[in-house]
Order: structure tokens, then C-alpha cells, then sequence
């Protein structure tokens, strides 16, 4: 009998083999690599910050003239691209105050190195500004498996109003130009960028206006800049806002 115990021993090996393979064949027991999101790097016009408005992180991203900015969130999703099965991506935030209350906003494709989104807060109702939000995404694979990134977080503030001069306006370079905007008392910075968003110029203030002689830029006649206005509460915090951009011209 001893034989028979045997091939039946031999028999269940092959058999549970068997389930164990298809099992591994029909499900993937491997959940997505652990994203890490991009703090807040800094911003241009900081001291030795070699990072853009592109590149630096989570930050603030202005919504043109509404009265409040749309978040930037990104994160390396090199990790990501070597697991070769991921699906989709969950975008998570929440402010502080409401941790236990994640709003869940928005699911994107994944699609290699688009690791950028812009929140727009859409069916947002409370007020967007002066609240200190976080992020997080979850990356989902083929079978379903998720995997949660860290969190990073960004406060957003009033974003300054641009007053003058009028967008798309065109001055000789020897004319007097008053920038002024509106806003809190905040630390204001005035930046300038040449057409390919290469910073040019930039300069901070915790005035509301600044007359050209004033700043230290000398525009260049026949080109053209686009300027803005970025408000911090301190330098180099993670919290900030950034007024909509204008282009200005200028001629001998
Ligand atoms: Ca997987
Ligand atoms: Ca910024």
C-alpha cells in the first residue's frame, strides 16, 4: 500500500502546483511602487532657485483673473513606469482642519512622465484661499491593486489683482510705467519673463505699486515681456498665490 500513498502524495503536490499557477496566472499579487510627491521646491526669483513655475513642485497656478489660484500638484513617476501595469490614478486632497474628510477629485489615465495636474477645485464650494491643502494620489494597476502616495501641502493666499498696465499694452522704453495691483499686506514680487517664460528680471516689494525707474530692468526695445505679480506671506514658506500674467511691449 505504501506505493499508493505514494502517487497519491505525488498526485496532490502536482494538483495544489497546479491551482497555485493558475492562481498566480489569473491574479496579480503585486500592488503599484509607492509614489512620492513633489514638495514645494521654491520659486522663481528666490535666491539660487534653479527650479521654474514648470518644475518646482506643489505650488500655486494662477486662474487668470478669478479671485483665488488652482493648485499644481506633481510627483516621480519613475517608479511607476517600471511596474509596466498601472491603469489609472486617484487624485485625493484635503485641508487641514478636515483631515478626516479626503475629497476625492478627479481619476486621470496614467499616462508616462504627465505627472503634473492642475486642481481647479471645481464644485469646491468654501472659500479656496487661506487654507493650507493637501494632496495625495493613488496609482491603480490592471487588477485593481492600489498603493497610496505620500502627501505634500501648500497654503494658498488672495492672489494680487493687477490694475496697470492694461494687458498687451505697448510703451516706448523711456516711458514712465506705474505696475500697481491690489492685495493684503503681503511681500510682493514682481517678476518678469521673456515670451519662452525665461526669467528676466525680479525684484520684491511690500508696496502695492512700483514705477519702472524703481525696478531694476532695463527692457530691450522691439520685445516683448510677460509680467505678473507673486505675494508671499514669508519668503520661502510653502504658502503663496500669483497674480494672472500680462504681456507688455516696448518700443525705442
Ligand atoms: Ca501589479
Ligand atoms: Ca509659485
Amino acid at each position: 500500500m505504501k506505493w499508493l500513498y505514494a502517487i497519491l502524495l505525488i498526485l496532490i503536490v502536482i494538483i495544489s502546483f497546479g491551482c497555485s499557477y493558475d492562481e498566480a496566472e489569473n491574479k496579480d499579487p503585486i500592488p503599484p511602487s509607492k509614489v512620492e510627491m513633489t514638495p514645494h521646491l521654491c520659486d522663481p526669483g528666490d535666491p539660487g532657485c534653479a527650479y521654474t513655475d514648470r518644475n518646482n513642485g506643489i505650488d500655486a497656478y494662477s486662474a487668470g483673473n478669478l479671485d483665488y489660484n488652482w493648485m499644481k500638484i506633481q510627483w516621480d513617476d519613475k517608479p511607476l513606469q517600471k511596474d509596466g501595469d498601472i491603469h489609472h490614478i486617484e487624485i485625493w486632497r484635503y485641508y487641514i482642519y478636515s483631515d478626516t474628510n479626503f475629497t476625492f477629485v478627479e481619476e486621470i489615465p496614467f499616462i508616462p512622465d504627465s505627472s503634473t495636474y492642475y486642481d481647479k477645485f471645481i464644485g469646491f464650494e468654501g472659500s479656496v484661499i487661506q487654507k493650507t491643502w493637501f494632496y495625495f494620489i493613488i496609482p491603480f494597476d490592471e487588477a485593481g491593486n492600489s498603493t497610496n502616495s505620500d502627501t505634500v501641502s501648500y497654503r494658498l493666499i488672495l492672489p494680487p489683482g493687477l490694475q496697470s498696465p492694461a494687458d498687451n499694452s505697448t510703451f516706448s522704453v523711456n516711458d514712465s510705467i506705474n505696475f500697481s495691483w491690489s492685495g493684503e499686506s503681503y511681500t510682493y514680487r514682481i517678476l518678469f519673463f521673456d515670451t519662452s517664460y525665461n526669467l528676466i528680471h525680479s525684484e520684491d516689494t511690500d508696496e502695492t505699486s512700483r514705477n519702472i525707474s524703481e525696478i531694476d530692468f532695463v527692457p530691450i526695445p522691439g520685445f516683448s515681456y510677460i509680467w505678473r505679480i507673486d505675494a508671499f506671506v514669508v519668503v520661502g514658506e510653502d504658502e503663496g498665490s500669483e497674480s494672472e500674467e500680462r504681456v507688455i511691449n516696448f518700443t525705442l
